[in-house]
């Protein structure tokens, strides 16, 4: 049996930069003494970020929540939103804080995104939006959603914090539907500690964001709308900057982790992971592995346990379902006979570490003890029947 690690091991740790490199940085916000409103490391951030992931309009956040919540205000979205319950719950809170109700439907077990087969027969005379996200980097059926939004006037709002430096089809897979929003957090490929961000296809939407992320501010004295205060500050924006400097090399980093997890993980009977999508250059954000009783012998949860007991903390997002959530079990659709799917994949998930500093023979040590609980049990099997 496998030792403990002397240090634990997480789901993720994040990327810093160089102190030294953003000492400069930080004498610049104290000799100007601009610490935030739309400062020049935060212009400077939209600009580069906008040319980086190539889209054409970005407006940053303080945080990803912010940023959805802004999105459905400045689309007028109202009534009810076809969403999926596999994800954060702060996907569905943004509906909440807008007095928006949730339409949960199932999520397609291939990328566990929202089934766009599902969405026409839970649309209503309310439903105004669809509202998917793309789980873990990889890009929901953007054009079959598209479809049906088009044919039923529906705007799509894309949940895409897990999918920084996404491209599909040779683009961002931030300019698919009406708008999507990303999150910088300190768990995500991209952090800016905490931050987020919305890309729009015009600059009059722009412009409105910017307005509701500032209290609705439409110049000194003129307020536009009931707006938040959601503004990214200098010191993250600044961050930012030295962040993307690093992003390929840290998806390199994390690109060569998912290949020795799917190279190793592969024969283990019961663990299943998401193939790698096609049409895609994905972001490797995130590896999550299916576990099933039967087969592996071990429940989700033991193995979730005893990999803890090793020092390797990984975690099961998402489980429960935000459908499982008090204010949300309430509403009909959140009944789970009907997110099947969802249920299943919430019931066997856990995502492994994964990040840029992460050793390869702490990888290696993962995948070691996922094969050796399952070679325990077969072995405990094997005594049980040679003593019958
Ligand atoms: N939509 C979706 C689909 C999302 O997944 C999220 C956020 C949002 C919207 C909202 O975006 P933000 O408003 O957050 O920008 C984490 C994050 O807090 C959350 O941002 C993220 N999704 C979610 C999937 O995961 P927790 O509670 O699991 O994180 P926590 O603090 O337990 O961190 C996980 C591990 O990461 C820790 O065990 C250790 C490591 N860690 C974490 C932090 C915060 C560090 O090493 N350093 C750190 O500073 O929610």
């Amino acid at each position: 049996m496998m030792n403990k690690l002397k240090s634990p091991i997480y789901v993720t740790k994040p990327s810093l930069p160089d102190l030294q490199e953003f000492l400069p940085y930080l004498e610049q916000i104290w000799d100007t003494k601009i610490l935030t409103n739309n400062g020049p490391f935060h212009k400077q951030l939209e600009k580069e970020l906008a040319e980086f992931l190539g889209v054409p309009y970005i407006s940053l956040f303080a945080n990803g929540t912010l940023a959805l919540v802004t999105a459905l205000q400045v689309l007028g979205i109202s009534g009810e939103v076809i969403t999926t319950p596999y994800s954060f719950v702060a996907t569905s809170h943004s509906l909440l804080w807008n007095n928006i109700k949730p339409v949960f439907i199932d999520i397609e077990p291939e990328f566990c995104n929202l089934d766009p087969g599902k969405i026409e027969a839970a649309i209503t005379s309310k439903t105004t939006a669809i509202l998917p996200v793309h789980v873990y980097g990889n890009p929901c059926k953007v054009g079959r959603i598209g479809e049906i939004a088009n044919r039923h006037g529906l705007k799509v709002i894309y949940d895409a914090a897990h999918s920084f430096g996404v491209d599909y089809n040779g683009q961002s897979v931030c300019n698919y539907g009406d708008i999507s929003i990303l999150s910088f957090h300190a768990t995500k490929v991209f952090n800016t500690m905490e931050g987020g961000a919305i890309i729009c296809h015009d600059a009059n939407t722009k412009k409105q964001i910017d307005f509701l992320k500032n209290f609705g501010f439409a110049g000194e004295t003129a307020i536009m709308a009931c707006g938040i205060n959601s503004k990214m500050n200098e010191m993250q924006a600044a961050l930012g900057l030295l962040q993307l400097k690093q992003h390929h090399e840290n998806k390199g980093k994390r690109k060569v982790i998912d290949h020795l997890y799917r190279a190793n993980l592969e024969g283990i009977k019961g663990i299943s992971f998401l193939a790698e999508p096609k049409n895609t250059e994905s972001n490797y954000a995130y590896f999550p592995i299916f576990v099933d009783e039967q087969e592996y012998g071990l429940s989700r949860d033991l193995l979730y346990e005893k990999l803890k007991e090793k020092g390797i903390y990984g975690r099961r997002y998402f489980y429960p379902l935000i459908s499982e959530f008090p204010m949300y079990e309430v509403y009909k659709s959140a009944n789970s006979p009907k997110l099947l799917k969802a249920h299943e994949a919430s019931q066997k998930v856990i995502c492994l570490p994964i990040y840029p500093d992460l050793k390869l023979h702490e990888v290696e040590f993962v995948i070691a003890c996922i094969s050796d609980f399952a070679g325990a049990i077969e072995s405990k099997k094997m005594g049980a029947a040679i003593r019958k």
